[in-house]
């Protein structure tokens, strides 16, 4: 008994004097871009574990390019198997997508040569092995990809990375009392995700972010497997949404919270007073509520920056009569499978082709069926998608803006355009959460 009070004392302690300053990873620009994945260690509060990183332990650099650049990769597989690096998000040749066909071998040397072409947005890059992905992600290869360009460095936004302009990369992982990541998903956590028992912020537990009294971006990634976010102030404090996944809104959107699914990202804005603390909370869906980042004001005052109503997007044209439709039935066939319209990823088989230089409406559900309702989502590759109708009504402003994911609960329905240009090649379209892809909700189509 007395040996057990020592336990909790001294865990008590260790949770108590732990505090450490929120990593912001290290920027890499310029036209030779080198990343190295590679095995790590990340320490936490409650002991240590495997993991694998780019160019580090856990995690990446965040690669920073402006429309318009040319950019050189060098991508050299360091782990003793091979994986894959795919740009989330990006207007990308196919040959250069990362998905499951571009096989980085462990010990080789991945060099993909990319003229960016595209609006400002924050992006991301994580693996994307054929029934692989989830685990590669899960032990912390992924990273932060932003875009800017002549628009996002004239508004007066913050835009001062690591000082005012900060990634913040949530994911929740199963970690067990040595500290060690766990990941051996059972056929419950295949359907209803992978929910974890800890949040890592930039890999850390509740890290620590001092600054000066001022007006702050949080660039938010939900980089979890298959977790759901509700992410939220302290005291309800209202922030304001400026973009989503591939750029800024139409309209910003003042809100007091906000649902992030795997693989999505928003951008807001919020204003913090100086000498006061403001906690971000994350409530996972179907688990529990973590405080994953500690925002302490300094005294002094730094810059506050009115939060802008509106920005430029153009949303994907379209016309009902002479764009092609297609409609995608996300189900669950039973015993942790998944298909895409009654089929399960076939790296053989081309689901569909279309040509270069063409639009089309996609209409996507999921079908909920009796006791397998589970949340999806769709994500294509190559294209940022605007969203035409959900469950029948007009997109809100949150869902307004350029998308590349979009979640679908049991039974929604969501329409979408999308403009195919300049590339041909094969390309993906699958859930992102992660347990649900490697099990087959994936397809492939082929741009002519
Ligand atoms: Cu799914």
């Amino acid at each position: 008994m007395k040996k057990l009070a020592v336990f909790f004392c001294l865990v008590f302690i260790s949770f108590t004097t732990w505090s450490e300053s929120l990593t912001i990873p290290p920027l890499l620009e310029g036209e030779n871009l080198n990343l190295y994945i590679k095995e790590g260690i990340l320490e936490l509060p409650f002991g240590s574990s495997k993991t694998m990183g780019f160019n580090g332990d856990y995690l990446g650099p965040t690669i920073r390019v402006s429309n318009s650049d040319y950019i050189n990769l060098n991508i050299k597989n360091d782990l003793r198997e091979d994986t894959t690096v795919h740009w989330h998000g990006l207007h990308v040749p196919a040959e250069f997508d990362g998905g499951p066909h571009q096989i980085i071998e462990a010990g080789e040397t991945w060099n993909p040569k990319i003229t960016i072409d595209q609006n400002a947005a924050t992006l991301w890059y994580h693996p994307h092995l054929m029934g692989k992905t989830a685990e590669h992600v899960y032990n912390g290869l992924a990273g932060m990809f932003y875009i800017e360009d002549d628009y996002s460095q004239n508004l007066d936004i913050p835009k001062e990375y690591g000082i005012n302009d900060f990634p913040i990369i949530l994911q929740d992982r199963r970690i067990n009392r040595n500290g060690e990541f766990l990941y051996s998903p059972s056929m419950h956590d295949y359907m209803q995700g992978y929910i974890g028992n800890t949040v890592l912020t930039n890999g850390s537990v509740t890290p620590e972010l001092e600054v000066p009294g001022g007006t702050y971006r949080l660039r938010l990634l939900n980089g979890s497997n298959s977790s759901i976010f509700r992410i939220r102030f302290s005291e309800g404090k209202k922030f304001t949404v400026i973009a989503s996944d591939g750029g800024f809104l139409p309209e910003s959107v003042e809100s007091d919270s906000i649902i992030i699914s795997p693989g999505e990202r928003y951008e807001i804005l919020i204003d913090l007073e100086s000498s006061k603390s403001l906690n971000l909370i994350t409530d996972v869906y179907g688990g529990d509520t973590y405080k994953t980042l500690s925002i302490k004001g300094l005294e002094t005052r730094g810059k506050y920056l009115s939060h802008p109503q509106s920005f430029s997007y153009e949303k994907v044209a379209y016309n009902e009569n002479t764009n092609t439709m297609r409609k995608f039935r996300m189900e669950t066939r039973g015993m942790g499978g998944f298909s895409i319209n009654g089929k399960q990823m076939d790296m053989n088989r081309i689901d569909f082709s279309l040509p270069t230089d063409s639009t089309e409406i996609w209409t996507i559900v999921n079908v909920g069926m009796g006791m397998m309702q589970v949340p999806h989502s769709f994500h294509v590759h190559d294209v940022q998608f605007s969203i035409i109708s959900m469950n029948g009504k007009n997109p809100t402003p949150l869902f307004s803006g350029p998308k590349d994911t979009v979640l679908l609960m049991p039974g929604d329905e969501v329409v979408i355009a999308l403009r195919f240009q300049d590339y041909t090649g094969i390309y993906m379209y699958h859930c992102h959460f992660l347990e649900h892809e490697d099990r087959g909700m994936m397809g492939q189509f082929l741009i002519e």
